[in-house]
């Protein structure tokens, strides 16, 4: 056990609030391509190129294709020990979890009260805003139909349920993910730190003094924020600390 592990295990045990922010790289050992990672390019897109409500405009045939894509290599996905351990703190008293990610597992793995920030690929919404509360198109193993690309209520174009590059977030999302950075320790785990106004949540936690932990295969521009910065999976990482340590 290293005196990092030690270090993060024991404040995690005395804390009364605990608060994990979670991105792509804690679904990569599932089978989730990471945003950033070499798998994670498509066709050689940048995500930041498709998931736009211009691109969609532009190509809502590729758009889709790249979701559907995407459901379909998730939909063969399952929750792993990072989620579960996650998942456990999640169901005990004073932790929150906050996520980037839009895979669902860390609610397959049964995360409580989690805070979605960028939504869920498995829902879908009407690209006219016609009223139409989102949907969700859960199709675990099988590639939605094409019918799924329209409005049940106005027949209208239908888009991926997600927030895109350029979008604001849900307010009410936002405003929990503040809350959540009155903590005790703040975890933020297998993300690049890149995406705001997410990567701003650790700067947060630090400002009302939380202590602040990184955990990631490799350096990110939190590292020089956290108060400890631990290189190794999430996979990994997370079972021994809820061990502790
Ligand atoms: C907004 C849904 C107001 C779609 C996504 C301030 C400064 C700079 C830019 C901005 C700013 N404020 C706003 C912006 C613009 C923009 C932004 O941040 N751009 C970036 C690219 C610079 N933000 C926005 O547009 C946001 N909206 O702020 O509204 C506004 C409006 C207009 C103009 C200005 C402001 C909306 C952002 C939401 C975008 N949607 N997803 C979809 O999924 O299709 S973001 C997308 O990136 C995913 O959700 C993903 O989760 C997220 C972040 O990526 P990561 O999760 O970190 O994944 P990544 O692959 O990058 O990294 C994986 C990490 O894991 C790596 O570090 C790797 O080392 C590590 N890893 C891998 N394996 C493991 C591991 N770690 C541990 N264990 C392992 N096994």
């Amino acid at each position: 056990m290293t005196s990092a592990l030690a270090t993060v295990a024991a404040r995690i045990s005395a804390a009364a609030r605990l608060t994990i922010l979670t991105g792509a790289g804690v679904s990569a050992v599932s089978g989730v391509p990471t945003f950033r990672g070499r798998e994670g390019l498509w066709r050689n897109f940048r995500p930041e190129d498709l998931a736009t409500a211009a691109a969609f405009q532009r190509d809502p045939a590729l758009v889709w294709e790249w979701y559907r894509w995407r459901r379909e290599r998730i939909a063969r996905c399952d929750p792993n020990a990072a989620h579960r351990v996650i998942a456990t703190w999640s169901n005990g008293d004073g932790c929150r979890v906050i996520t980037q990610n839009v895979d669902d597992l860390h609610i397959r793995a049964g995360t409580r009260d989690l805070v979605r920030l960028h939504g869920s690929i498995w829902e879908s919404k009407c690209w006219r805003a016609c009223g139409q509360p989102p949907w969700r198109e859960d199709t675990r193993g099988v590639s939605p139909s094409p019918a799924s690309g329209t409005c049940p209520a106005c027949g209208g174009l239908a888009r991926p349920g997600v927030v895109w590059f350029g979008e604001s977030l849900d307010p009410s999302d936002v405003v929990s993910a503040l809350a959540c950075c009155d903590c005790d320790v703040f975890l933020t785990v297998g993300t690049s730190a890149i995406v705001h106004p997410a990567a701003g949540l650790v700067h947060e936690a630090r400002r009302r003094g939380a202590f602040t932990v990184e955990i990631n295969l490799e350096p990110t521009p939190a590292s020089a924020v956290v108060d400890v910065a631990v290189h190794g999976r999430a996979e990994d990482i997370l079972p021994r600390l809820l061990q502790g340590g």
